[in-house]
């Protein structure tokens, strides 16, 4: 499998150095594939100048991996990894309401500038999420366990539109969540890795989750809460219209909040979920023995499957589009009419 699919590669990658140098454009680009930058960059490693950056991030800011991967899941959840939410704008995706709190962008900026120093124009900003992610959680995994190859040679959008964003909410029920997986290609399985995984890191505020301690459905507060992390996040959220902005940690495992490792499925199952979605992973017929199962399993075989639903997650692409120049803005030429016609 890995033959082929190393062979397959090389045979894009053939195809498309043929059709980039034939158009000056990045035709054969938008498929991605392992290892698309090798040999790309001159002498440069471009795998390697994002390690180092998020080397040296993670360093002075642990927060960072739960940035990154918040914005990978939202950046490839809507029109695919296409870097539509790095676009500034009056309007674009990062101004719609789920983006509270989502992080990052200026470490992206600093990433870019790097690589567009080391290989001007070669390397796309979805491509950045998505090398920056994985190795924020490899730092941040049990022996650098986390660590999973990626797929490369993505396009970053032209357009990005608040009215796309169509992100889960959290307090939907875990069959309307494998819904709008399903719509992305993504199974049962990708989703309790993703979202476990996700959540196993960083924190969510209180107007995403007070509901459930005062006002939940028709008993108050939500039956399924552990009692003592009730108390806990009543002091958290005191009873206040509007709430506060307090956070809590997503994992509350105090030892491992910022560690990408499977305590989460643990924490889920003693009924220490702070969102709706999280908690009812645990307990609904469709996900709960996969959750168990995960709990029960070795740390390797939990990194080994989660790499593989970010994996999965990273092939949602848009195939349509170009290598920024600025992660924030589309490039002044590709907005022309000409480029659009034929994109
Ligand atoms: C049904 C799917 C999902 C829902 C409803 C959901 C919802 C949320 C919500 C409401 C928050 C808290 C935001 C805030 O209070 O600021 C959050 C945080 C977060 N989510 Fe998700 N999420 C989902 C899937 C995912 C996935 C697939 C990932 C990544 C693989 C992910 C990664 C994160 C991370 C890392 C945070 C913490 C961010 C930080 O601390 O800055 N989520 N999510
Ligand atoms: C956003 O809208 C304001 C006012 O309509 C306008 O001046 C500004 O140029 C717009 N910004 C962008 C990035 O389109
Ligand atoms: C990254 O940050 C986390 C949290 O502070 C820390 O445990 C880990 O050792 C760091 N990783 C590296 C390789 O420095
Ligand atoms: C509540 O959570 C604690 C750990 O925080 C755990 O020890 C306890 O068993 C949980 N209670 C239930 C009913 O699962
Ligand atoms: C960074 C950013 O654009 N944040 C926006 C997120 O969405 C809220 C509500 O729609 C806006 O007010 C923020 O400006």
């Amino acid at each position: 499998m890995k033959m082929s699919s190393r062979g397959a590669g090389l045979a894009l990658a053939l195809i498309s150095f043929v059709l980039v140098n034939l158009t000056g454009e990045c035709w054969g680009q938008g498929q991605p594939q392992f290892g698309f930058y090798k040999g790309k960059c001159g002498n440069n490693n471009v795998e390697s100048i994002v390690r180092q950056k998020v080397i040296a991030k993670n360093n002075t800011d642990p927060t960072i991996v739960a940035a990154l991967l918040r914005l990978q899941f939202h950046d490839c959840f809507v029109n695919g990894c296409d870097a539509s939410i790095l676009l500034d704008g009056n309007n674009t995706e990062k101004t719609a309401p789920p983006n509270l709190s989502v992080r990052g962008y200026d470490f992206i900026d600093e990433i870019k500038t790097a690589l567009e120093s080391a290989c001007q124009g070669v390397v796309s900003c979805a491509d950045i999420i998505v090398m920056a992610t994985r190795d924020a959680v490899s730092l941040s995994s049990i022996k650098g366990l986390g660590w999973y190859p990626v797929e490369t040679g993505r396009l970053d959008g032209l357009v990005s539109s608040a009215q796309n964003v169509n992100l889960p909410s959290p307090s939907m029920s875990i069959p309307q969540a494998a819904a709008a997986f399903a719509n992305k290609k993504l199974s049962q399985t990708d989703m309790v890795y993703l979202i476990g995984g996700g959540h196993t890191v960083g924190v969510a505020h209180c107007p995403l989750f007070q509901y459930r301690l005062y006002n939940f459905q028709n008993s108050s507060p939500d039956p399924t809460m552990n009692t003592t992390l009730l108390s806990k996040l009543k002091n958290t959220c005191p009873n206040q219209n509007p709430p506060t902005s307090n956070p809590a940690d997503l994992d509350q495992n105090p030892s491992s909040a910022f560690t990408v490792d499977k305590s989460f499925y643990q924490q889920i199952l003693w009924g220490n979920g702070i969102l709706q979605v999280d908690q009812e992973m645990a307990l609904d017929s469709m996900t709960k023995s996969t959750v168990a199962t995960i709990a029960r399993g070795t740390d390797l075989s939990f990194y080994l499957r989660f790499g593989q639903a970010m994996i999965n997650l990273g092939r949602l692409t848009n195939s349509r589009g170009e290598i920024r120049k600025s992660c924030r803005a589309v490039n002044p030429t590709s907005s022309s009419g000409f480029f659009n016609l034929f994109h």
